[in-house]
């Protein structure tokens, strides 16, 4: 998979190189560039905004800007600063690498050659885990931040022309620009990549992926200042464990995001065990 990034603050992507998806980046399945959108600027002052018609505060991005910006980067024309991996440790083996689990890709969602273009923006369509799980199999995303009071929507609209457009926020809350929200998309879809996290297990089990958030986790010691793990974790019962989980499951939706209950299939012993919770 291929990310560009177009923004003003170019440092600001810098943790793109860390960690997961920095042994991505090692691996050879993801390469990130991220491109200064004032290369794009045409003035001595490099300018990328100005005041918004209509009038109001703030400033809005500049169409002559933004638009050679996205063409050259849908046509490859400019390479932008490849991200290299901050960690070139490929000989250790992962501690959640699972022999005989092959890797295994999630269905796309659609399918066109044009690449994807995600506009990060508190207006937008909520990113969901089923968005990653869809744009983990693209070859080629293209984010564009914006700062200050957006971008021209000329540009969003015209750019329909070479990409698949996304306009999305990552939740009911407003940030200083699209980086941040760029740094949250990109981690969410690139564990999802195959041979980028272990094995898929680890993710079919996350929060989300069955439409209910995870319960507790334990470790040892079995007693930690006073608090004892849950006895039927050392049952060796694992169908009993599965149930406990699955019930720990419920009851934690249940408590903070009841709303998501609405989309799970509940079997007969969940709305049970929901009842029992009240
Ligand atoms: Cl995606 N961008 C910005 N700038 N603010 C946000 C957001 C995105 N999602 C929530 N707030």
């Amino acid at each position: 998979m291929r990310l560009d990034v177009v923004t003003i603050f170019p440092e600001y992507l810098d943790p793109l190189r860390h960690a997961l998806l920095g042994k991505a980046i090692e691996q050879g399945i993801l390469t990130v560039g991220v491109h200064d959108l004032r290369g794009w600027a045409t003035d001595v002052h490099k300018s990328v905004d100005d005041s918004p018609y209509g009038g109001g505060p703030g400033m809005v991005m500049k169409p002559e800007v933004w638009g050679p910006a996205l063409d050259d980067v849908a046509a490859g024309t400019t390479e932008g600063q490849v991200l290299e991996s901050s960690l070139p440790h490929l000989d250790k083996p992962r501690h959640d690498d699972v022999e005989g689990v092959t890797a295994r890709a999630y269905d796309a969602g659609e399918d066109s050659d044009l690449p994807l273009l995600i506009v990060p923006t508190p207006a937008g369509k909520p990113f969901t885990q089923a968005d990653a799980q869809a744009w983990s199999n693209e070859e080629h995303i293209v984010f564009a931040c914006g700062r200050y009071e957006g971008i021209d929507q000329r540009v969003v609209d015209d750019a329909a022309q070479r990409y698949r457009v996304r306009e999305v926020s990552i939740g009911d809350y407003v940030l200083i620009g699209g980086e941040v929200a760029v740094l949250v998309i990109a981690e969410a879809i690139v564990r999802l990549i195959p041979g980028v996290l272990g094995n898929r297990r680890s993710h079919e089990e996350d929060s989300f992926s069955d439409g209910l958030l995870e319960g507790p986790s334990y470790t040892k010691p079995r007693v930690w200042r006073g608090l004892e793990v849950p006895p039927v974790l050392f049952s060796g019962n694992h169908a009993l464990v599965d149930r406990w989980r699955r019930d720990q499951a419920l009851l934690r939706t249940q408590a903070v995001r009841p709303e998501l209950l609405n989309h799970v299939a509940l079997t007969p012993q969940d709305q049970a065990v929901l009842d029992s919770g009240r």
